[in-house]
């Protein structure tokens, strides 16, 4: 793993650090959006006083502190694999480019000390999970390391209610922010309560400093609702959901082609609000993130 000379030197100084996945640049946003997101992200973390490290593999090389020219090539390169964290090695040793998940991404994070990680949305459990079996491997990866994920929900299209139970059987505190319901992504509210609600960047880590004694390595997940001005109306995501949903089953779409599906048709049967929601919630959760870390290290 290589470290960049930058997060290498802010971890040293004990300077805030947050961790961005480039799944999410990758292969979840429309080119030129994607470039231009994560570098705006990246900026938003540095006027908040702390440091981005984006996480990605660059030639058989795991990343951690990508340059913008190597989020760029991401962004732009036919040839980028997804990879989760059962993927790394294997493309690590074909010398492979790649885009790494919210659990690669915390892999690569926890293991260079970094305890904050910012996504947009992270995987869940999907709405036909009883027959198969789809769960996310990020869900497991946000307990096992520890590293607190700040994110607004889950991608819309999942089953909200069973991975907040799923979080629940695997033992992840879920935490949200100035609410008490979890978000769900492109609106404020998934109508599913949460126990726990944090104000302020130390509500959050307190336990988690606390959990690393308690349980010992362990992570937690904070739900940020995007800002109001760019939220869709419930029911404006809830059809559009059911409208993608239901034409990818109409054209027999699944696998690994099927989340690109789903964001094309939702983000063509919304005028294009739902990208921008995407933006919006992405750089307030970046916002957040940095707060929280800025908390962890005491400034
Ligand atoms: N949410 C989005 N767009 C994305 C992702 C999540 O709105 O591109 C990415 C994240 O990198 C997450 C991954 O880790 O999808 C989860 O993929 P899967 O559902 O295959 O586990
Ligand atoms: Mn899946």
């Amino acid at each position: 793993m290589r470290i960049s000379n930058e997060v290498e030197q802010a971890l040293r100084d004990g300077t805030p650090v947050v961790a961005l996945e480039s799944t999410i640049v990758a292969h979840g946003m429309p080119r030129p959006t994607n470039i231009e997101t994560a570098l705006s992200v990246e900026a938003i973390i540095r006027g908040e006083g702390a440091v981005p490290a984006s996480v990605g593999l660059i030639k058989g090389e795991l990343v951690c502190g990508l340059s913008p020219a190597e989020l760029e090539f991401l962004a732009y390169s036919d040839d980028v694999v997804k990879a989760q964290e059962r993927d790394l090695a294997r493309a690590m040793v074909a010398g492979r480019s790649g885009a790494t998940t919210v659990g690669a991404t915390l892999l690569a994070a926890s293991r260079c000390g970094i305890r904050v990680h910012v996504t947009g949305g992270i995987g869940g459990v999907a709405p036909d999970f009883s027959d198969t079996l789809d769960i996310s491997a990020d869900l497991l990866a946000i307990g096992r390391y520890p590293c607190i994920t700040v994110a607004s929900g889950t991608k819309a299209f999942m089953d909200v209610k069973a991975t907040l139970e799923y979080l629940e059987t695997t033992g992840v505190p879920v935490a949200g922010w100035r609410t008490n319901t979890f978000p769900w992504f492109y609106s404020r509210d998934s109508g599913q309560s949460v126990e726990w609600r944090v104000d302020h960047p130390d509500d959050v880590v307190g336990p988690f400093r606390a959990d690393q004694e308690v349980r010992g390595p362990s992570g937690m997940l904070v739900g940020v609702p995007l800002p109001a001005e760019s939220a869709l109306p419930e029911e404006t995501t809830r059809s559009a959901i059911d409208q993608a949903l239901a034409r990818a089953n109409r054209e027999g779409i699944s696998g690994k082609p099927l989340t690109p599906y789903l964001l094309a048709t939702i983000f063509e049967v919304t005028g294009g609000a739902s990208l921008a929601a995407n933006v919006a919630l992405i750089k307030n959760n970046a916002s957040v993130g940095a707060q929280i870390a800025r908390s962890l290290q005491g400034s």
